[in-house]
């Protein structure tokens, strides 16, 4: 039998909470999956307070406003929940978006045209719950055809490969499945172009049991072919290159951060995410509630992604970026600011 007497876990963080209780235990809890209902919303109760009772400690960051169509501190922390209704006792997350062509200055010397979702690249990071109901509403005003495949399961007429022409709707609904970190993008030929040229985003899937507390940010790897040699010539985080080198993310020190990361370079088949003076905890595909390692360099295919944990002790500035140099010299760089927390 469970002994309530451990309902002190209100103020104990999720992680150690999994480390004090047995798997049993935690199944009759409800906080693994198969479980029955009443299991499931003691559990959920149990992680609510523990979670009211974290603080999560994010330090300010500056989003200057711009016309272009990136704007990378906009894109790190922002999650689109979608609109959220009931319907048959189901939650449904609705999204409205839309393609369209509008330009970006990548460089004092580089302005290039991008294909995009909501006038953004990377396009919304949409965010949901295993099972929810999801109804992805695509208008295309983007003045040629283009289409939203999204990774994960779902049925046939829903894989988004069909070209949605200009000024046509087209509804994609879906299940959101499996809890993980996925993606979606156009996939329309050359997909390689389509998605170069910014057509792609995250979808990110959360198991019905929520992750603990931390600082979540969303770091997307991706390349420009700006002279259409089908090489990239530049590359960048969230859009823009270089921008997280000349304006470092603000971190706070000891404090759990969760990133979302996902190569989405054309081109080069391979890109690893590098971060400097620290190890971070990997779940691959953000398939698992376990990390499976603990490294620095972590190596990703074309559209692979990882949700990658860990925290700075150290104060000061730390750089990230694929260890594919090239790539890191060409934009893909960025550094975190570890801001010193007061001591209580
Ligand atoms: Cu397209």
């Amino acid at each position: 039998m469970i002994n309530f007497s451990f309902i002190v876990i209100s103020v104990m963080p999720v992680s150690n909470l999994f480390n004090t209780l047995s798997r049993r235990q935690l199944l009759q809890l409800g906080l693994l999956s198969g479980t029955g209902l009443a299991g499931s919303i003691l559990g959920l109760n149990l992680l609510t307070q523990a979670q009211k009772n974290q603080k999560v400690m994010i330090p300010p960051i500056e989003i200057p406003p711009t016309k272009d169509a990136a704007n990378p501190p906009a894109v790190l922390r922002d999650f689109d929940y979608g609109t959220v209704t009931q319907e048959n006792g189901r939650t449904v997350r609705e999204f409205r978006v839309e393609a369209r062509t509008s330009p970006l200055q990548l460089n004092n010397s580089t302005p290039f045209v991008t294909w995009n979702l909501n006038g953004r690249v990377p396009g919304p990071t949409f965010r949901a719950i295993e099972g929810d109901r999801i109804r992805v509403i695509f208008y295309n005003k983007a003045g040629h055809s283009h289409s939203l495949h999204f990774h994960g399961i779902h049925a046939a007429e829903m894989d988004g490969v069909k070209p949605v022409k200009h000024n046509a709707v087209q509804i994609y609904e879906f299940d959101a499945q499996p809890f993980g970190v996925h993606l979606y993008h156009c996939h329309i030929e050359p997909i390689s172009r389509h998605v170069g040229k910014g057509l792609y985003g995250m979808f990110i899937v959360d198991p019905p049991t929520p992750r603990p507390p931390a600082d979540e940010i969303v770091l997307i790897m991706a390349g420009y072919d700006v002279n259409d040699d089908r090489k990239n010539e530049l590359y960048a985080f969230n859009g823009l290159p270089d921008y997280y080198m000349k304006n470092p993310i603000p971190i706070q020190q000891d404090q759990l951060i969760r990133l979302y990361v996902l190569n989405l370079i054309e081109f080069d088949p391979v890109a690893t995410f590098h971060l400097h003076a620290n190890m971070f905890r990997v779940y691959r595909t953000g398939r698992t509630l376990e990390p499976s390692e603990e490294t620095d360099v972590i190596t990703m295919g074309t559209a692979e992604r990882h949700i990658l944990e860990f925290s700075f002790h150290e104060t000061g500035k730390f750089m990230f970026h694929p260890h594919q140099d090239y790539i890191a010299e060409s934009g893909c760089m960025g550094m975190f600011d570890v801001i010193p927390t007061p001591k209580a």
